[in-house]
């Protein structure tokens, strides 16, 4: 069985919404960043981290790739040239929101007080704003890469909602739809309920 270091309130949920889809048993052993309960599978302290047997793997996006891979579901096959549109789609929304909700959360409460510029917030909420609307016109179907769910859509759904809750500006009307849809899938209320 899967073992995912982590709290469902972090980029962990990623890894447990992906099981979910994949139908892949798991448990969640809690721990905190930057705590030796992290340390021991993650050096650098940071959260989720995924145990597959002999294996410990580390950040939500390769083990979400790991793990759509290894199930062959959520993913384009590796080695084809919509895997390689679908990669600039997962890298597009870690370069594009992932690292803008992460500089916030750096100059919010990470960083020690006296590194913190609270200055840049407006304008990384700004860039987001303009970046939930541009990813509703590269919808491709019901979906970021055609009719079906695959990896950047949970990325992208995780990114939306860490942006509510890290109050930045609401969501534009045109992506609401795409995040209604994601939030109703079995696999989403199921890793939601754990
Ligand atoms: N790119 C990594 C980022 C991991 C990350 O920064 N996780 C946060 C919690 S969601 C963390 O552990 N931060 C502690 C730190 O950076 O010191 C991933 O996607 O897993």
């Amino acid at each position: 069985m899967y073992r995912v270091i982590g709290t469902a309130k972090s980029r962990a949920f990623r890894v447990m919404w992906m099981l979910e889809e994949l139908g892949q048993p798991y448990e969640v052993e809690p721990a905190l960043p930057q705590t030796d309960d992290i340390r021991r599978y993650n050096p650098l302290g940071k959260i989720p981290a995924l145990v597959d047997g002999d294996a410990v793997l580390t950040d939500s996006v390769a083990i979400m790739t790991y793990l759509a891979d290894k199930h062959s579901g959520m993913t384009a096959p590796a080695g084809t040239p919509e895997r390689a549109r679908q990669d600039a789609m997962t890298l597009w929304l870690v370069d594009e929101m992932d690292a803008l909700l992460w500089t916030a959360a750096k100059h919010s409460f990470v960083l020690p007080e006296k590194l913190r510029v609270p200055e840049v917030k407006p304008t990384v909420k700004a860039e987001f704003a303009r970046n939930a609307d541009r990813l509703a016109g590269m919808l491709r179907g019901d979906f970021l890469m055609g009719d079906v769910p695959s990896l950047p859509d949970i990325l992208a759904s995780h990114c939306l909602g860490w942006s509510l809750v890290a109050k930045f500006d609401p969501l534009p009307d045109s992506i609401k739809p795409y995040t209604k849809r994601l939030r109703e899938r079995d696999a989403y209320k199921a890793a939601a309920a754990r």
